[in-house]
C-alpha cells in the first residue's frame, strides 16, 4: 500500500502555534551568536513560538531549562549539548511527556538513541580531516619535523572529540608531525589567549603550527604569539575551525593561515524538520550541512558577502 496520509500532530492555529523550547549552550564564541540569530530569525520567519534561555555552557542548566519547557509542555525541545554525555534522565522525561528532542549543531551519547528525534548540525570528525589535509599538503616535506600545539574546545563536548579525531587521523601517517602540547580550552578567545600563552613559555620557537577547534581560541592564540614577539601566520602557521568573519579577517591579513568552515545557519533547516513534524512526515535522524574551506586567497572575496 502507498504510504498513509500524514497525520498532523495537532491542530495548528493563530492562538496556539508551535512552541519551541531552545536550551542554547551557551554565548561562548562568535560561532555561537551566529547560530543563536539563525534560530530566533527562523522561528520569526515562520511565526514559530521560540523560549530561548542562555545556559551558559552550564550542563545542570541545560538540564533545569529542559525541564522547564517538559513543564510548560511545549511541542519541541531543541538544544546544543554542551557536552555528549549525561542527558538519558532528562531526554526520558521528555519522551515520557511525548515532546521530541530536536539536537541543533551537537550529538549527544545516550543509551538509547529513540531518546532524540533528529540531529541537524555538521561532521566534526571531516573538519578535522580537512584541516589536517591542508597541513600536509602545504608543508609536503615528510623530513621537516612539524610542532604542533593543539588547543582543544569544550573537554567532551561533540564539535572537540571529533576534531581531534578527525586531525589525528590524518597526522597519524606523518612521522615527522608531532602535536608537542595539547591543552584543554572551552572555545572562548580567552581560553586560547591563555593556553597559548603558556605553549609559549614551555616550547617557544620550537612551536611550527597551533590547530585551534574553533576561530575565538585562534584568535585568542594570535594576540598571545603577538604579546611574545613571534609573528602569526609566518613564524608560527595557525589553523582554525568555524570561518567567522573574525577568522577571515585575519586570513586576510596573513595571521591565520587556514580556516575550516562550520555553518552555524542552521535556523531554516530546523524550523523546517519542525514544521514537516507537526505536519506527521518522518524526520531524518541525521540532516548534515554543507560546508567548504578558506584560505588566505579566498577569504577576501567571501568577507564581501558573509553575514556572519
Ligand atoms: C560547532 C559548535 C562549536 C563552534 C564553537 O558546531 O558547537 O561551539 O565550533 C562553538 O565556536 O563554541
Amino acid at each position: 500500500a502507498a504510504n498513509p496520509e500524514p497525520k498532523p500532530v495537532r491542530e495548528l492555529t493563530e492562538a496556539s502555534p508551535i512552541k519551541i523550547g531552545f536550551a542554547q549552550v551557551g554565548l561562548e564564541s562568535g560561532w555561537r551568536l551566529a547560530h543563536t540569530n539563525s534560530v530566533i530569525n527562523a522561528a520569526k520567519e515562520e511565526n514559530i513560538e521560540l523560549i530561548y534561555e542562555n545556559a551558559l555552557q552550564k550542563q545542570d542548566k541545560q538540564i533545569e531549562f529542559i525541564r522547564q519547557f517538559i513543564a510548560s509542555k511545549v511541542d519541541f525541545i531543541v538544544f546544543s549539548p554542551v557536552v555528549k554525555t549525561g542527558w538519558d534522565e532528562v531526554l526520558l522525561e521528555a519522551k515520557q511527556a511525548g515532546i521530541p528532542v530536536i539536537l541543533s549543531d551537537r550529538e549527544v551519547k545516550v543509551s538509547d538513541d529513540s531518546l532524540w528525534t533528529a540531529y541537524i548540525g555538521s561532521d566534526f570528525v571531516e573538519e578535522g580531516r580537512r584541516a589536517a589535509r591542508w597541513l600536509v599538503h602545504e608543508i609536503d616535506d615528510s623530513s621537516v619535523p612539524v610542532n604542533i600545539v593543539e588547543l582543544q574546545g569544550t573537554k567532551d563536548s561533540d564539535p572537540a572529540v571529533g576534531r581531534k579525531q578527525g586531525f589525528e587521523e590524518i597526522i597519524r601517517s606523518e612521522p615527522n608531525y608531532r602535536i608537542v602540547q595539547s591543552m584543554q580550552g572551552d572555545f572562548t578567545l580567552q581560553s586560547g589567549k591563555k593556553l597559548m600563552l603558556e605553549a609559549l613559555a614551555a616550547h617557544g620557537s620550537d612551536i611550527d603550527v597551533v590547530y585551534a577547534h574553533n576561530d575565538d581560541m585562534a584568535l585568542g592564540a594570535i594576540e598571545a604569539i603577538e604579546q611574545y614577539g613571534l609573528r602569526p601566520g609566518r613564524d608560527i602557521k595557525l589553523i582554525s575551525i568555524d570561518a567567522t568573519r573574525a577568522a577571515l579577517k585575519a586570513l586576510g591579513t596573513g595571521k591565520l593561515n587556514f580556516v575550516v568552515e562550520c555553518n552555524p545557519l542552521l535556523g531554516p533547516q530546523l524550523m523546517k524538520a519542525v514544521k514537516d513534524y507537526m505536519a506527521g512526515k518522518e524526520l531524518p535522524m541525521k540532516i548534515i550541512t554543507s560546508e567548504g574551506v578558506f584560505t588566505q586567497e579566498t577569504a577576501k572575496r567571501e568577507l564581501a558577502t558573509r553575514e556572519y
